[in-house]
């Protein structure tokens, strides 16, 4: 039976390039995000160029009525989910504590952590029933380490960090394997998000090095999903050759 895969944040970066690398593996797709015709015309593509079955599902992760809406009421087959990527995400704003925007703080909280609850609490106890799965939570060396103003959203990060390790105790009696990947710096549609459409900030991020693409990530996320039933790969921290550590990175500028 062809296996199904649910991507959170799919409209852009790893989330999208992992829905390319599964679809052409053969998964039938259930992919998310907000932007309702960016997660349209992905799926759209995915289901022409793969010869797969998608299922576009537009809401906001944060909101846990959507998610009991969209995720709670598949019809079959789609609730036979043997894969979750936990990946949609963000970091909005780069400033010192004191100077933090509440409503910054509260988008990456209610999305990084309570948004991640809300899809797993959902797609765990359909994996409990099914008897197994599989779930790869996206975190970051943001959070194995911390940088000067990067405050809450490395804490957002932590709290991803010691949910993958509090899942895997939790759902591996139920034949569920839970894995975090922890990419380093990587050219997306993050610095965008984060520096609040300001392109400069952004490119500047990636300036004088040479970042990870969304597909290194999925390549990664594709090798841990391949990995025989009995292997879970837990923890795997990818950096760009450039980067050794979360603020040491070799730029040539
Ligand atoms: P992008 O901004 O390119 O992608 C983020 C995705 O998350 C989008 O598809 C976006 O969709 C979705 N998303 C954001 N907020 C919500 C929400 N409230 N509800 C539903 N979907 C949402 O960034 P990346 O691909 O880089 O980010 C993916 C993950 O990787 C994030 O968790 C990020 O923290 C993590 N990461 C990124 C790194 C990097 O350097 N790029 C490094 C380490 C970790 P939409 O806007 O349509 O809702
Ligand atoms: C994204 C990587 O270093 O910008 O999680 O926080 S970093």
């Amino acid at each position: 039976m062809t296996k199904i895969a649910l991507i959170t944040g799919a409209t852009s970066g790893i989330g999208e390039a992992t829905a390319q690398l599964l679809a052409k593996e053969g998964y039938n797709l259930i992919i998310t995000g907000r932007r309702t015709a960016t997660l349209t015309s992905v799926a759209s593509k995915l289901e022409k160029n793969f010869r797969i079955k998608v299922l576009p599902l537009s809401f906001d992760v944060r909101e846990l009525n959507q998610v009991e809406h969209y995720l709670g009421n598949l019809p079959e087959p789609w609730n036979e989910i043997d894969v979750l990527v936990n990946n949609a995400g963000l970091a909005v704003g780069l400033s010192p504590i004191n100077q933090g925007t509440i409503d910054d703080w509260e988008r990456m909280i209610d999305t990084n952590i309570k948004g991640l609850l809300y899809v797993s609490k959902i797609v765990s106890n359909i994996m409990i029933n099914r008897g197994g799965g599989q779930i790869i939570n996206i975190g970051s060396i943001a959070g194995k380490a911390v940088y000067p103003n990067g405050n809450v959203y490395c804490a957002s990060k932590h709290a991803v960090d010691a949910l993958s390790r509090g899942m895997m105790m939790d759902l591996h009696s139920h034949n569920i394997r839970v894995s975090q990947v922890c990419p380093g710096a990587a050219e997306t549609e993050f610095s965008q998000v984060r520096f609040k459409g300001d392109s400069e900030k952004a490119a500047n991020v990636y300036k004088g090095f040479t970042p990870l693409t969304a597909k290194d990530i999925a390549d990664v996320i594709l090798f841990i999903v391949k990995a025989p039933p009995h292997v879970n790969i837990s923890d795997v921290t990818v950096m760009p050759t450039a980067q050794a550590s979360v603020s040491i990175i070799h730029k040539t500028l």
